[in-house]
């Protein structure tokens, strides 16, 4: 049994359920714009629990400080959102992505792939393998997940220690359309959030890359079109800022991108010619507003992987 987004949402705790709710409320019912909205349902989580988010700063202040004193193997650039990383630089990927290929594999043969429903879109275009907590036993994507050049990346990037929000094998199967994720947007779970998109087999612009606009290049969107929550299309993109500021990612199996998709507009699996399958690990911050993350067996992952303090930290909301 897979754990679905609602399962995820029931299992939360309370406060994360509280601030998704305030914020969605913000914005459907009283249209508050999207950062105002995520601002005040944050505030409102960090208040449920103040010292967690102290304590996940403080410690991401002395990952920093280590961090300066070395030349980390990777690094996400602050103005621009995103940095791309491999297997020579995170070992762990290799076997995660030999891990999640079997998972699909089995999960096709069975017959088991279950659709993605909600959002914007019914997605007809996108299924998943396998998300969230029923995840955890697969220890060799967990090492992934959690490898310290990862967690340290995103910890300096977000200004503190994150959460592990959500795993997924993300499939997206052969279409013709061009709605809901296939076109530009942001992810409105916070104001920041680091996504690291693995593929698990060769990725070309046949099968749907996942395609973004850094945040400077976002920015200028944002201005051209006033966007807030909506999407848009490939080609008001194009017009505003020119195709050569799209980065269209594409590469064998193992191309890995750690990308910022609450600041850099991105859209994928437009119109795929052939299956697309992506490990998707998500990090957010502690008081994520908008989507609660999945609650991990700490000590059952313990039993298999030595954790670190950091590594607890980015299993416990
Ligand atoms: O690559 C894709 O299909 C888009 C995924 C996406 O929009 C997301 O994970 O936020």
């Amino acid at each position: 049994m897979h754990d679905t987004a609602a399962h995820i949402l029931e299992n939360a705790p309370l406060r994360y359920r509280i601030s998704r709710k305030l914020n969605l409320f913000l914005a459907k019912k009283l249209k508050v714009p999207r950062v105002p909205a995520i601002r005040i349902a944050r505030t409102v989580n960090i208040l449920a629990k103040p010292f967690t988010q102290i304590h996940r700063r403080r410690a991401a202040e002395e990952i920093i400080r280590q961090r300066a004193a070395s030349k980390p193997a990777v690094a996400i650039d602050k103005r621009e959102g995103y940095a791309f990383t491999s297997p020579k630089d995170v070992p762990e990927i290799t076997a995660a992505i030999a891990q999640a290929a079997e998972i699909y594999r089995t999960a096709a043969e069975k017959h088991a792939l279950e659709r993605v429903e909600g959002g914007t879109s019914r997605k007809a275009f996108m299924m998943q393998a396998a998300e969230g907590a029923a995840m955890s036993r697969h220890t060799d994507i967990m090492r992934a997940a959690l490898a310290r050049p990862i967690l340290d990346a995103v910890s300096e990037y977000l200004g503190e220690v994150p959460i592990l929000g959500n795993v997924t094998i993300m499939v997206s199967v052969p279409n013709t359309t061009q709605v809901g994720s296939q076109l530009y947007h942001l992810d409105f779970a916070d104001e920041k959030q680091i996504k690291l998109f693995i593929y698990v087999d060769e990725v070309t612009s046949d099968n749907g890359p996942f395609t973004f606009t850094p945040i400077s290049v976002s920015n200028d969107l944002i201005k051209a079109y006033g966007y807030d929550r909506g999407r848009l299309t490939i080609e008001e993109v194009e017009k505003a800022v020119g195709a050569e500021k799209e980065i269209q990612v594409t590469g064998p199996a193992g191309t890995a991108l750690l990308c910022d998709t609450s600041r850099c507009l991105h859209y994928g699996s437009n119109r795929n010619k052939t299956t697309r399958v992506v490990l998707l690990i998500q990090y957010v911050a502690h008081a994520v507003p908008e989507q609660p993350p999945a609650v991990w067996p700490v000590e059952d992952i313990a039993t298999r992987i030595p954790l670190d303090d950091i590594q607890r930290m980015a299993l416990t909301v």
